[in-house]
């Protein structure tokens, strides 16, 4: 049962596109003051889940979290907001209950952190519809909310093939070499993306002739092998004369204005920049067709980057800066006036300042920009997504994007962001997976081995032996750290098998994942969901159910020769070595050590499930249906999910394949 309530003059996010009559009763579950802010108490046993892409645990409680999508590369335990926004929570306990704050501003939710057996959710202002759903179950609840916020997004099936990314590969040369080590090396893979490098002076659209003289051909080269090309698209736009998107933007008045109706002036990676006003259905319509610019040469998926809109600087923000550095440097600089300094430079990144400095153009409407702060990441998505479907109507594109807003599930997925090479990071992108499926986005993943700071062989052996259950599976890493192409490291055998696993569970992942897309439910669970009555169930924070076969339990701390799990039930260990070179056994319900070395992947199979495993490809068209074997409890079936992998709608070629033993 879902109920919607409306304060104030909410603006319009597109998340919920199914009717939902207003309802006039006061608002269960919440008490309101005077500001507008909504409080609820906690008991001890009530948890709450959520918040999507959000630091700490799948429990929330304990920190105080803020919806307002940042380009932040710190995902520490003291950040509160990272770069998307999604206000949907459940409690559960004594009641149980959802809770969609549909709120394009700034939401801050303090789930015990003011005071521990309270919640309260602060919007900065009191415009926004709240929805409440009840239900028999955390699934259910989940169920109904996806139903009224649309499908979500359904990449093409190349997608879940290994993907291999470097912020660094400046040309062809790069590119092609990548390529060839993964191919001489036996390395499965599906797709090589490309980073701000490859375009002209960072603008869109664009491509640098003198390091990329023939991207068409490239494109094509690469195809032959099976390996799609994926380039970057980044938010703002280059002021540059002669530059078309930059002139057509003017001239169109598809950008974004600041308070005296200019264009107004950010600054990221080209230096100066307008933002698209994605928020204006003309800008958007405008903007999704330049993508046709790179589709015509062969490309086929994006990923869409610098969407909060990050903003490194503004002109008079930098300018006041300089003044008083000056000025400062005039003395004798004391620690207060080095502070200061650092302060001032440190806060020209995505000052909140700035996203009060400009304005959006909806329907003739004048929208100040911090009111609608959230959803910008979402258009830009849309904008693509919306366009792709008119140019290429029989044809899935690939995107994925950095920033969100539920509603956006709908037109792509979305990838973690720049994580770091850090042991507590796998258990940090496991931890969203299940509030991200609540929120409707299931093609997820992070950049596995990690994106910031150095890596080192072991964890990026264990980074793998996670990541590859996830949709995306894309090894991505920033300029400047170690190289962490798999061919680099001394294992590149083991890493090979590990990939070539994930090739022999792509049928059965697509398979999931089509079920979580079509049917609204959700791929990864906490324990707790499916084991309510269980009380140790309802603690572990570091394993989750994958579909209802099976059970991920990585293991994420640094020499670590294994991990305690914690089985819900009666399940099947599986320890795997090669996807052809494993060894089972069953183990009861309870607490158990389970050795893992680094060169094993373990998981586990639920009670009367079986696993179909194929003889992996050299990448996913080659896969052979043909190929499957069986793991898991004799006498059980599995019925797979499959269709072309390139219709937009799956429905068209879908067929469901049941597998016996
Ligand atoms: O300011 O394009 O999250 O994946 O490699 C950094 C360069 C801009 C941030 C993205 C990251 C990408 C990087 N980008």
């Amino acid at each position: 049962m879902i109920k919607k309530y409306v304060f104030g003059n909410p603006f319009p996010t597109d998340a919920v596109i199914a009717h939902v009559d207003v309802c006039n009763d006061p608002l269960p579950f919440f008490e309101i003051n005077g500001d507008g802010d909504f409080f609820t108490c906690l008991s001890d046993n009530e948890i709450v889940y959520g918040l999507g892409e959000q630091i700490r645990g799948i429990n929330k409680r304990g920190w105080e979290y803020v919806s307002w999508n940042y380009d932040n590369p710190h995902h520490h335990e003291d950040t509160r907001s990272l770069y998307g926004s999604h206000n949907f929570i459940i409690v559960s306990g004594e009641r149980l209950f959802g809770a969609f704050f549909d709120y394009a501003g700034r939401i801050t939710f303090d789930i015990g952190y003011t005071n521990k057996n309270q919640m309260s959710v602060r919007p900065e202002k009191p415009d926004l519809c709240v929805y409440i759903i009840e239900g028999a179950d955390e699934k259910d609840i989940v169920r109904q909310f996806r139903s009224i916020i649309g499908k979500s997004y359904i990449p093409p099936l190349w997608a879940f093939g290994y993907g291999q990314s470097r912020w660094g590969y400046k040309d062809e040369n790069d590119i092609r070499e990548v390529a060839e080590n993964y191919s001489s090396a036996d390395i499965p893979l599906d797709s090589i993306y490309l980073d701000i490098d490859y375009m002209e002076r960072y603008k869109d659209f664009t491509v640098d002739i003198n390091r990329f003289p023939d991207l068409e051909k490239l494109a094509s080269d690469m195809k032959n092998n099976g390996v799609h090309l994926v380039p970057i698209i980044d938010a703002g736009v280059k002021i540059e004369e002669g530059y078309d998107v930059y002139e057509e933007g003017v001239e169109n008045g598809y950008f974004c204005k600041n308070a005296d109706g200019e264009d107004f002036v950010g600054a990221v990676w080209p230096g100066r920049v307008h933002f698209p006003d994605f928020l204006n259905p003309q800008a958007r319509n405008w903007f999704g067709k330049k993508y046709e610019t790179l589709t015509k040469l062969g490309i086929d998926g994006f990923w869409n980057d610098m969407n909060e809109p990050a903003i490194f600087y503004t002109e008079d923000r930098l300018e006041e800066t300089l003044r008083h550095i000056h000025k400062l440097s005039q003395g004798n600089m004391g620690i207060n006036e080095y502070f200061t300094f650092t302060g001032m430079v440190a806060g020209l990144n995505g000052n909140a300042g700035d996203y009060h400095k400009f304005f959006h153009n909806v329907n003739g409407q004048t929208i100040r920009h911090s009111d609608v702060h959230n959803l910008y990441g979402m258009n830009m998505t849309r904008s693509a997504f919306e366009a792709l479907r008119k140019i290429q109507p029989n044809k899935r594109t690939l995107f994925f994007s950095r920033s969100s807003y539920i509603g956006a599930h709908r037109y792509g997925g979305i990838w973690q962001g720049d994580n770091k090479s850090w042991w507590s990071h796998i258990l940090q992108s496991m931890q969203q997976l299940p509030a991200l499926n609540m929120a409707g986005f299931i093609f997820i993943g992070a950049d596995t081995g990690g994106f910031g700071c150095d890596t080192t062989e072991d964890l990026m052996l264990r980074w793998l032996q996670y990541s590859l259950f996830t949709p995306l599976f894309r090894n991505h890493s920033a300029d400047g750290t170690r190289k962490q192409e798999l061919y680099r490291f001394s294992s590149v055998n083991t890493m090979k098998e590990m990939i070539k696993i994930r090739y022999a569970l792509i049928p059965y992942l697509y398979s999931e994942f089509l079920k979580s897309a079509l049917d609204d439910e959700m791929m990864f669970r906490p324990l707790s969901f499916d084991f309510h009555c269980d009380k140790e169930a309802i603690n572990v924070e570091d394993q989750l159910l994958l579909g209802d076969q099976l059970m991920i339990a990585p293991v994420y701390k640094q020499n670590a020769k294994g991990r305690y799990v914690y089985l819900p039930e009666e399940m099947m260990l599986v320890r795997m070595k090669k996807y052809d070179d494993y060894y089972t056994e069953i183990l009861d319900k309870g607490h158990h050590y389970v050795h893992c070395e680094l060169d094993e992947l373990v998981f586990f199979i639920r009670k009367d499930k079986v696993l179909p495993l194929y003889a992996p490809a050299k990448n996913t068209e080659e896969i052979d249906y043909a190929s499957v074997t069986l793991v898991g409890y004799p006498q059980s079936s599995y019925t797979l999910l499959k269709d072309d992998g390139i219709c937009p709608d799956p429905e068209e070629s879908l067929c469901r394949i049941t597998l016996e033993n």
